[in-house]
């Protein structure tokens, strides 16, 4: 399995809930290393550019709304699956939905607020993790 890299973002409710904690510590208890980080209250243009790809979508708007509603906390996961692992933490998008244990069943309201982003594939995590973090914001080890 390949060593990988996916972008994680903690949404705005769940650094609302102040569990940013309790989620790395779920990251590092499966093994992803959290190599770059940073908060960041989200612009409009931001939080557009970063979900282009649902602007078509009936919920773009709630969506970029709820995004840029609070701080969020923005990281790289670095582990072997990293992708999949990470989503597999996540739980499904909507948390009624979620399996028991997982951060959308756990920390998470509502399909728009649940709690945390995690990139789908290896072409969008390149993607994801080039839109917040240079190369050498990004420390692995
Ligand atoms: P994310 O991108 O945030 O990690 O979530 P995801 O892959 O599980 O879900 P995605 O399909 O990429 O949708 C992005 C976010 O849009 C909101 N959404 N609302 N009302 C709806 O039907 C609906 N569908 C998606 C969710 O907040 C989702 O996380
Ligand atoms: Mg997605």
């Amino acid at each position: 399995m390949a060593v990988e890299r996916t972008l994680s973002i903690i949404k705005p409710d769940a650094v609302a809930k102040n569990v940013i904690g309790e989620i790395y510590a779920r990251f590092e208890k499966a093994g992803l290393k959290i190599i770059a980080a940073r908060m960041a209250h989200l612009s409009r243009e931001q939080a557009e550019g970063f979900y282009a790809v649902h602007k078509e979508r009936p919920f773009f708007n709630d969506l970029v709304g709820f995004m840029t509603s609070g701080p969020v906390m923005i990281q790289v996961l670095e582990g072997e699956d990293a992708i999949r692992k990470n989503r597999e933490i996540m739980g499904a998008t909507n948390p009624k939905e979620a399996a028991a244990g997982t951060l959308r069943h756990d920390y998470a309201e509502s399909i728009d607020a649940n709690a945390c982003h995690g990139s789908d594939a290896p072409e969008t995590a390149a993607q994801e993790v080039a839109y917040f973090f240079a190369d050498d914001e990004i420390c692995p080890r």
